[in-house]
């Protein structure tokens, strides 16, 4: 079990939220959450992504909430034990765009 996760602090966010919309992640309305949607060329390029991200997720112990139909995944980041946005979502985003290029 890991420690107590805190959330992102005002200041924080304010420094991380311009970078994560520079990269196409936008806020979730009604919940402290982000969300970013990828296309692939086809279901292949789309599973290779979700094995890459599966295994970090695993090694992070911090995991998706996603959605993949064919080439398109959905991926909601949030951080249930703090009930918001802490540094293991912005972490697990950044690992999430450098998995989505091939
Ligand atoms: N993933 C995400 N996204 N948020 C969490 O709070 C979380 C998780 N908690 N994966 C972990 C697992 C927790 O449930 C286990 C027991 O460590």
């Amino acid at each position: 079990m890991a420690g107590k996760i805190q959330s992102l602090t005002a200041e924080e966010r304010e420094h991380l939220l311009p970078l994560l919309r520079n990269a196409q992640w936008v806020e979730v309305v009604g919940r402290d959450a982000i969300y970013k949607e990828f296309i692939f060329k086809d279901f292949n390029q789309a599973f290779g992504f979700m094995s890459r991200v599966a295994l970090q997720a695993e090694k992070m112990d911090h995991h998706p909430e996603w959605f993949n139909v064919y080439n398109k995944v959905q991926i909601t980041l949030s951080t249930h034990e703090c009930g918001g946005l802490s540094q293991r979502d912005i972490t697990l985003a950044t690992f999430i765009d450098q998995a989505s290029v091939f």
